[in-house]
């Protein structure tokens, strides 16, 4: 910019400020031209909330004022009833509990909503209207200016998740707060946990030791694999909160049970533990679904799990029981969906459990490809008062590849490039599915091909955002021309933030 004559300076402050490049796009916005906030040395985050939300609005403040002050090295203090940045929570509840509205004009930033977690949502919205520099963890210079904007938002879906498999490869729980980190910025809600699979048990279980200290010993490839501590757990949940996403453990059954079955003998039919396995493969092992043993294991596993999760759903699995024939798959899905009710959680499980019984409130997660069998089962369990959560995997599965030449990933449902993504209607993808049977999106990433965080990274950026979008913003402001620009606008942030980002060649990053 140091480079543009007087004369181009002052050609681009008439033209007309273009709306900021904002990931989910918010549901109304209003440049108000003319208007800039700066934020300078004497900044302070100011929280006006009621004596019950004040401790939970103060610690929304408290993360917005300390990333202030790591990039632009002011004091910014946290102060009661005032502050040039604004948060309040004495908004409408008109915009529900994750709506929040924004003002940015010269003399403030003001977000007010009904809730602390609506707090949350509307200061990712500041923090993409920052400059990316705002994000570094090192004091950088200003000046920080914010265009004038008068926003109004709240979510299209109660359900925007994302899903990390850590039982393929395991992953830390530092790499796991990272994940959180990146997917918070988008406004998602969920983070499912696939805690248990064939390669691996990753979460304790005081009542039976030997599923993590044998059964989450290696991961795919036969490396090291590891396990979460009820402390770690609870670690998680917590920091996740903190950012607003509910942790959903999945304990994956009857089938995808391979490394329990080989912790414990007696779990398996014949009374011999298979080995541990380290391949790919997927369909082979079952719970055994005649023995007794197998639900008051289930009552203990579901019992502690959901003793840890302050969310209400737990999520079963249930998806490719291959070696569990039908009947016995449906009698065994229907005993664990009563455990797991019976520790007062929801059922969430794969779309194979759409021909079950599905207790009330249950929720079922379409992973299909626009095959009919899926979509039956989809519709199946909407018939029966289930919620459907879209994860088509020829559309939002991170674990798929770009295009053949990604160097990792997998393609057994097509290539997903950055468009196809993103380029569909969770209300509308599945024919003759209810629009109210619809909870939202969820974007699974598996990893069977992944072994560290950067590898996660690459698959979910850009996709994740996009996924994102989908379960935030209105079906009339989904437009993938208009959202490639957008989503070019967050390279720069990515970059200040050392995301291992896929640089699309077909999105023009700035
Ligand atoms: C299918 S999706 C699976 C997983 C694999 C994934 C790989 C689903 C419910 N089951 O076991 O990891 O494909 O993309």
């Amino acid at each position: 910019a140091f480079l543009a004559s007087p004369l181009s300076v002052v050609s681009t402050a008439e033209a007309a400020t273009p709306a900021p490049a904002l990931i989910p796009k918010p549901v109304s916005q209003q440049v108000l031209s003319g208007e800039t906030f700066t934020l300078g040395s004497s900044a302070a985050v100011g929280v006006i909330a009621s004596p019950a939300k004040r401790a939970a609005a103060t610690k929304v403040a408290e993360q917005l004022a300390a990333q202030l002050r790591r990039s632009t090295g002011y004091a910014v203090p946290v102060v009661p009833d005032a502050g040039t940045i604004r948060l309040s929570t004495n908004g409408t509840s008109s915009l529900g509990a994750e709506g929040y509205q924004l003002r940015v004009d010269r003399t403030a930033v003001t977000i007010t909503a009904a809730t602390p977690e609506g707090l949350f949502r509307g200061v990712t919205t500041l923090r993409q209207l920052l400059p990316a520099k705002a994000d570094s963890a090192a004091p950088q210079a200003g000046p920080w200016k914010i265009a004038g904007i008068a926003i109004a938002d709240s979510p299209r879906f109660a359900y925007r998740g994302t899903m990390l498999d850590v039982s393929r490869h395991f992953f830390s729980v530092a790499e796991v707060k990272r994940y959180i980190d990146l997917a918070s910025r988008y406004k998602l809600n969920k983070l499912h946990l696939h805690l248990a699979d064939d390669q691996g048990w990753r979460i304790q279980v005081d009542s039976w030791p030997r599923l993590t200290t044998y059964g989450g010993s290696l991961e795919v490839g036969g490396t090291p694999g590891g396990y979460y501590t009820k402390a770690d757990f609870a670690e998680i949940v917590r920091y996740a909160g903190e950012r607003y996403l509910t942790v959903i453990p999945e304990i994956d059954t009857p089938g995808h049970t391979n490394a329990a079955l080989a912790s414990y003998a007696e779990l398996n039919c014949n009374g011999v533990a298979p080995p541990l396995y380290t391949g790919t493969n997927v369909g082979f092992s079952s719970l055994c679904v005649g023995k007794e043993l197998t639900y008051s294991f289930l009552d203990d596993v579901f019992g502690e799990v959901s003793a840890q999760t302050p969310g209400d759903i737990v999520h079963l699995g249930g998806d490719e029981a291959h070696s569990t024939p039908h009947a016995d798959y449906v009698t065994f899905v229907n005993k664990a969906s009563t455990i797991v009710t019976g520790h007062g959680k929801r059922v969430m499980g794969w779309h194979e459990i759409g021909d079950t019984a599905l207790p009330a409130g249950s929720v079922v997660q379409y992973w299909g490809t626009d095959d009919t069998k899926s979509r039956d089962l989809a519709r199946q369990a909407a018939t029966k008062g289930a919620k459907v959560v879209m994860s088509p995997a020829n559309r939002a599965y991170l674990d798929m590849k770009y295009n053949k030449d990604t160097p990792y990933g997998l393609s057994w449902a097509g290539l997903v490039n950055v468009e196809k993504a993103y380029s569909w209607n969770p209300t509308t993808l599945i024919p003759n599915l209810p629009e109210s049977a619809v909870a939202g999106v969820e974007a699974p990433l598996w990893s069977e091909t992944l072994d560290d965080i950067d590898k996660v990274e690459f698959m979910a950026f850009p996709r994740l955002p996009g996924i994102a979008e989908l379960g935030w913003s209105p079906a009339s402001a989904l437009n993938w021309t208009a959202y490639k620009d957008r989503l070019a606008g967050q390279g720069s942030r990515w970059d200040v933030l050392s995301v291992n980002f896929y640089r699309a060649p077909e999105i023009a990053w700035r």
